[in-house]
């Protein structure tokens, strides 16, 4: 069935869901977007989403063309047209149509877009099994030189990462700062559990203040496991009873090998089942 999208200030048809060459989102990647999951029907964590959306385009200097109420209104809408019980939301915004120079400021007519479809992100025996992980050769985007902490469009420094992985045959790249701690994967967050304390690298190391790295947090300290948050190094990950990765298409999910070495005893860990499992109830809630 084709989709509703919502596209400008309503909701139009697929095909008509169309942008110009001449948007700046096409020729430079300047726009933000985000993506969030749909679970028995509620939004999940919407205003956080919103919220990390607004505060990347008030970084990069893009006024969104409409009120957070507004965008909220919008997000329930194309959910609610296109029937979504659990699926996924891409959200979009874009600079707008320039000139074939830089400058954002003479952009107009930036879009919002919204598309909402019913999809399952990963088969379930991705989470039995565990995925099998490398370190990518790429760093992640020096903070002083483009923050991880905004989300944009401009997407190549996690794909080079992620071509890395493909190549290895793993399921997603360990990505390293430039002064080489870990930062986070391609696309994830990262986290390691060692005597059953659960640790994760800052957000200041460079990586992008994940919303399921948020819920997982809290989720763990509601249930008193320590959670500490520090820089973390290769060896670090290596040595770990257990790894996993968070994020709003992968959810919680278990690495049980990295870079060649089995990680814990080769299988997703307690800690990880355990905090996937809160993560799930928390989402179906
Ligand atoms: N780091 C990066 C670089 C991301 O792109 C995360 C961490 C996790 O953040 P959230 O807020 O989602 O917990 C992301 C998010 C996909 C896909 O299709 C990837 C993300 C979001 C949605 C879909 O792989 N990454």
């Amino acid at each position: 069935m084709a989709l509703k999208i919502w596209l400008g200030d309503g909701l139009v048809d697929e095909h008509e869901a169309k942008i110009s060459v001449f948007d700046h989102s096409l020729l430079y990647g300047d726009g933000v977007f985000e993506g969030i999951r749909v679970y028995s029907g509620k939004v999940f964590e919407l205003k956080a989403h919103l919220e990390r959306l607004f505060e990347s385009a008030h970084v990069i200097r893009l006024t969104i063309p409409m009120s957070i109420e507004q965008m909220t209104q919008a997000v329930l809408a194309t959910t609610e047209a296109n029937s979504v019980r659990d699926g996924y939301i891409r959200l979009i915004v874009t600079r707008g149509i320039g000139d074939l120079g830089l400058n954002p400021f003479l952009c107009k007519d930036g879009k919002v877009i919204i598309i909402s479809d019913n999809v399952k992100l990963y088969p379930e025996e991705f989470y039995e099994k565990g995925l099998k992980v490398i370190s990518a050769a790429t760093i992640r985007n020096h903070p002083m030189a483009l923050p991880p902490q905004i989300k944009s469009l401009n997407y190549l420094n996690n794909i080079l990462a992620k071509i890395e992985s493909i190549d290895a045959g793993a399921g997603e790249a360990i990505m390293y700062n430039h002064l080489g701690f870990v930062a986070e994967a391609s696309g994830d967050n990262v986290f390691l559990v060692k005597g059953g304390v659960v640790y994760t690298p800052p957000v200041q190391a460079g990586s992008l203040d994940g919303i399921t790295r948020r819920v997982v947090i809290r989720l763990a300290k509601q249930e008193g496991i320590g959670v500490v948050e520090k820089d973390l190094t290769r060896f670090d990950l290596y040595s770990a009873d257990e790894l996993f990765l968070t994020g709003t298409a992968a959810e919680v999910i278990g690495v049980i090998e990295m870079d060649g070495r089995v990680i814990g005893t080769g299988k997703p860990g307690e800690m990880t089942k355990r905090l996937r499992t809160l993560f799930f109830k928390a989402a179906h809630s």
